[in-house]
């Protein structure tokens, strides 16, 4: 093989995937890694991974990106920021969400969202969609012609009064789910529950940021959870939990597995780093920063998530990235003003520091291998969401999707991090990684202090039926 057959060659990689370490050059052609092996022929382009780790690029399944918001709120990444941050921080693949409004018809979402991204995003994308409306038209026609065209996940929330579908809804979507192959997530938690204590606090006068939490005990999640899990068997469809945050939510998934349902689970960041004293211990309003759905719990809960996280009971590790300033009128203050916690824009940002966090306080301090830091956070996103094998591994005929890891102390400052949020929930955390180097595509997007830009280089992602379980055979 000549030498021009490599556009570019990796050298001396430690390569971790999900299942196996080993010493390797990595070769790319066209964007692809076309040969993994020992003293490779020289590419047009060199560079020296020097031993250190390399893991495929992160799947940002959960994160949220230029979402249309009523006004003033408005989210403050788009697909330029919000790619530009992922990719600095080791994630070359997002899914973020075409959001229908109720009233609106999917394939128009979805029509805006690719308006949204067009010529932006500096990394791959693909889209899950979010079903708040499924009439007819939509169950049976919009649906199924967009699973088949490659939106083959949707999101449906069982609170927010915008988006929240009952139960018999629910049974609908997860039927059309079932009978097309698709991915149902769900945001777990009771809406009724919600609004009954919302009222009472706020009738008492209990409106700081604070308050959120206590608006959204564990208990609220847990009985939805418990539901969504019920309302799944009765369909007999695989579905996937996101954000869940608590003890009593994790012990009905696993009891849930435990009796061989097709329950997944996904978890995030700030269910291992904060906790409720982080929305403020007085009624002091910054803590509207902290403020996310399903809230941060306490010390006690963060060790119940990372033994989920290390033991298999959860599937993906995802940011829940939800931009919104602290500043400003669009962001946590609503037209400038502080306001009652039900009313603040839930979400914080994440999606630049998911992995160097897992990494430096899950593998570095013993809590995962490395290997499972790779399934959670690039495999089994890559395949619950049918982007397996082109993304979430390191293999011949995959996406050149790399992340060198650079294994030195680091503080977390807002102001190195590339979103356009005003502010980090980690700000000040001690880190012992970030990435030195992320490829995208076989391009350096980050080299570990600068930004490459390629706005409109990443690409939207047709994607493929989920390929976390076996293909159910016909007769079932
Ligand atoms: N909760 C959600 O359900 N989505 C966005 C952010 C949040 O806090
Ligand atoms: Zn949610
Ligand atoms: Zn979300």
């Amino acid at each position: 093989m000549d030498s021009q057959a490599f556009d570019l060659v990796i050298r001396n990689a430690r390569i971790a995937t999900a299942s196996d370490c080993f010493e390797a050059d990595i070769a790319v052609r066209d964007g692809r890694i076309v040969q993994l092996g020992l003293a490779l022929p020289p590419g047009a382009r060199e560079l020296d991974a020097a031993h250190r780790w390399v893991t495929p690029g992160g799947v940002d399944a959960h994160c949220h990106l230029d979402q249309p918001m009523e006004a003033p709120v408005r989210m403050a990444d788009d697909f330029d920021s919000g790619t530009r941050a992922a990719a600095c921080g080791g994630t070359t693949t997002v899914i973020p969400f075409a959001a229908q409004q109720k009233g609106q018809s999917l394939l128009a979402a979805v029509q805006d969202y690719h308006h949204r991204a067009e010529g932006r995003a500096h990394v791959d994308h693909a889209f899950h969609l979010i079903v708040s409306d499924p009439t007819p038209q939509v169950l049976n026609e919009e649906l199924p012609r967009l699973i088949a065209e490659g939106y083959t996940s949707f999101k449906i929330y069982m609170t927010y009064d915008d988006l929240k579908l009952d139960d018999g809804q629910i049974l609908d979507v997860l039927e059309v789910a079932r009978r097309h192959d698709a991915m149902a997530m769900i945001h777990a938690e009771n809406a009724d529950c919600i609004e009954w204590l919302s009222k009472r606090l706020e009738a008492s006068g209990r409106t700081a940021p604070r308050f959120h939490a206590h608006a959204r005990p564990l208990l609220v999640e847990r009985e939805a959870t418990h539901r969504a899990i019920a309302l799944s068997e009765l369909v007999d469809v695989p579905i996937m939990i996101v954000h869940v945050s608590g003890r009593e939510a994790v012990e009905q998934i696993r009891w849930a597995r435990a009796q061989g349902l097709n329950v997944f689970a996904e978890t995030c960041p700030q269910y291992l780093f904060l906790t409720a004293e982080d929305l403020g211990l007085d009624d002091n309003y910054l803590g509207a920063r902290c403020v996310c759905s399903p809230p941060p719990r306490n010390r006690a809960n963060q060790d119940v998530i990372w033994r989920g996280l290390a033991d298999g009971l959860f599937t993906i590790f995802s940011s829940d990235h939800a931009p919104f300033s602290y500043e400003g009128t669009q962001g946590k203050k609503p037209g400038g003003e502080e306001v009652a916690f039900r009313h603040i824009p839930n979400g914080i940002p994440g999606i630049e520091t998911r992995l160097p966090l897992l990494y430096s306080k899950g593998v570095l301090e013993g809590r995962i291998t490395i290997n499972r830091f790779v399934e959670l956070t690039s495999t089994n996103p890559a395949k619950a969401y049918g982007l397996h094998p082109r993304k979430g591994t390191i293999a011949v005929g995959a996406d050149a999707d790399l992340v060198v890891w650079d294994e030195s102390p680091r503080t977390i400052a807002n102001t190195q991090l590339h979103h356009a949020v005003d502010y980090t929930p980690y700000e000040g955390m001690e880190l012992q990684a970030w990435p030195a180097l992320t490829l995208a595509g076989g391009d350096v997007v980050w080299d570990g202090r600068q930004f490459h830009p390629r706005p409109g280089a990443g690409r939207f992602l047709r994607r493929g039926r989920p390929s976390l379980l076996p293909k159910r055979s016909a007769a079932a």
